[in-house]
């Protein structure tokens, strides 16, 4: 009988054992995880201090280093993307199962969005390398299937000191009480919350509704909201966009060299009013150092 509770002291003390697990030890981690994310609301809203992370994409060694610096603030809250595009093998796999874990143990503090990657089920992504890194690693997909239930499951946004957060864009014209009773697996919701980008951005994914100025500052104002952080693009990371009111942050070496100038995550202690408010610290030189956000 696998024991999640066992594993705490190990897996805390040393998070690399992680990359020792048997597909019956992962599958353990997910059945506990899963009625987690289930009691969780797509919109959560947190108090306290705040950490935000942008995309990980596989990068094991860059979210140890994340929860070493920021375990000790109230909240920490990733915007998806876990899996993919990952720069060490089984990226994938130690980075989601380190996390899934840490949401059992401290299931407040840590908090997990959907990024488009983890709605692969719903809508397609480009690369999704998840299913067939398991079929590798495990000679099956069948693991594959339980993560996808997870997945499944996960919230879609944070509100937190006027902060509204979502791993790509906003729900245009949406109010407070329709993103409190939003489904986690509507399709519509998650193309604009999950898979949009700012219109003024280069990248194109062919889906989702992209955003504009007037949309956003409509959305934020009317949501009682100061500005939005997202993740969801290594090109335009660390440039506050539309008024100061939209940051996009990138967490992972992935892309380094390509677009992606940084590792980025932002701190919320008190009510932001604009993005200079928040406390962004970047760890590409592999120190964390302050990072002074670029307004264009
Ligand atoms: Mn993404």
């Amino acid at each position: 009988m696998i024991d999640i509770a066992c594993m705490k002291k190990r897996v805390l003390e040393d998070p690399d054992c992680v990359a020792g697990f048997h597909d019956d030890e992962i599958a353990c981690v997910l059945r506990t995880v899963q009625p987690l994310f289930k009691g969780e609301k797509a919109m959560i809203e947190l108090d306290g201090t705040v950490v935000f992370v942008g995309d990980i994409h596989g990068d094991f060694q860059t979210t140890k280093a994340i929860i070493q610096r920021f375990f000790d603030c109230d909240h920490v809250v990733f915007l998806g993307d876990y899996i993919d595009r990952e720069p060490m093998q089984w990226g994938s796999i130690l980075t989601m199962t380190y996390l899934l874990l840490l949401k059992c143990w401290f299931p407040q503090k840590i908090v997990l969005l959907k990024g488009n990657h983890e709605c692969n089920y719903l809508i397609p992504c480009f690369p999704y390398e998840f299913e067939e890194e398991i079929v590798q690693r495990f000679g099956s997909a069948a693991l594959h299937e339980r993560f996808v239930e997870v997945f499944s499951v996960m919230p879609l946004m944070v509100l937190s000191h006027k902060v509204f957060a979502a791993h790509g864009g906003i729900d245009k014209g949406a109010d407070l009480r329709f993103l409190k009773t939003i489904d986690k697996n509507d399709v519509a919701a998650v193309e604009s919350l999950v898979w949009s980008d700012p219109a003024c951005s280069f990248t194109f994914r062919g889906r989702g509704d992209r955003f504009n100025k007037n949309d956003l500052l409509g959305f934020l104002d009317g949501i009682h909201a100061s500005v939005f952080v997202r993740g969801h693009d290594y090109t335009t990371l660390g440039f506050s966009i539309y008024d100061d009111r939209c940051l996009t942050l990138f967490s992972s070496r992935a892309y380094m060299g390509e677009g992606n100038g940084g590792i980025l995550v932002a701190r919320a202690e008190k009510e932001i009013a604009q993005m200079k408010d928040l406390f962004v610290e970047d760890f590409s030189s592999g120190q964390w150092k302050n990072y002074k956000v670029k307004t264009i």
